[in-house]
């Protein structure tokens, strides 16, 4: 069976809000798909989002019935902290965290497309850096770009990826792309919901790190 759909995002109700226990349980299991890439450069980004979740959860935690759906999330931060809000709390960790969740869609979404080096089919360097240019880069200065070109590196071969992808068993590629694609459907709805909340209510941010 895939990783990606054993942890699948749930089809989004017709008003596009993101139950938050839901999210919180799906996205938890995207951390330790980290340890499955090798290299320890992706320690540095799996502690982040993980960060990321933990503080989401902990608000969330304060009052389940209070915050059902991330925006009640976003809204209450809005009115407890006016001064420093949106750069605070759980909005401050959604905000990027939504910025990794685009990043790994954008990946997955190049591989399903079959977008490739064609001199070096089995390399990901190409399907990662068009990731990192739409969803990351303007958000780093020169630091966090040096640590991305270390991680760009270390990347896995298309084929380990995939392998990794399908739990470490030897599937087809076509079949392995197939689950890839079924597995963006709601996923990709999950973090378009997202972002437009952030534009709707004016959270976001562009400084960066
Ligand atoms: C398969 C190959 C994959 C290659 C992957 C390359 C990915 C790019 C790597 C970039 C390196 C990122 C290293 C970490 C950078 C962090 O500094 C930034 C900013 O972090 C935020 O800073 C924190 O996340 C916030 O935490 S919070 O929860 O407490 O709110 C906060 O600390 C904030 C600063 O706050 S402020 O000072 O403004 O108050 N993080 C990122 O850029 C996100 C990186 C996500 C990468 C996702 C990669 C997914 C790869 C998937 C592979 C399948």
């Amino acid at each position: 069976m895939s990783l990606l759909l054993d942890n699948q995002f749930k089809e989004l109700p017709p008003d596009k809000s993101v139950d938050t226990k839901l999210f919180l349980e799906t996205v938890s299991h995207i951390p330790a798909f980290f340890d499955c890439l090798g290299s320890s450069v992706f320690s540095v980004i799996k502690s982040d989002i993980n960060g990321n979740i933990t503080k989401i959860r902990g608000v969330y935690l304060k009052d389940p019935a209070k915050y059902v759906t991330l925006q009640d999330i976003l809204v209450a931060e809005r009115e407890a902290h006016a001064a420093e809000w949106p750069k605070v709390g759980a909005t401050l960790a959604l905000m990027w965290l939504k910025r990794g969740l685009r990043f790994i869609q954008i990946l997955l979404q190049s591989l399903a497309d079959g977008d490739r080096d064609e001199n070096n089919p089995n390399l990901i360097q190409v399907n990662v850096t068009k990731a990192y240019q739409q969803a990351l880069k303007k958000y780093h200065g020169w630091f966090v770009q040096r640590i991305f070109q270390v991680a760009l590196h270390a990347a896995p071969y298309r084929s380990n990826f995939l392998k990794a992808l399908s739990k470490g068993e030897e599937v087809k590629e076509e079949d392995c792309l197939a689950n890839v694609r079924q597995f963006l459907v709601n996923y990709t709805a999950t973090v378009d919901a997202i972002y437009e909340m952030y534009t709707n209510l004016n959270a976001e941010l562009d400084y960066t790190v």
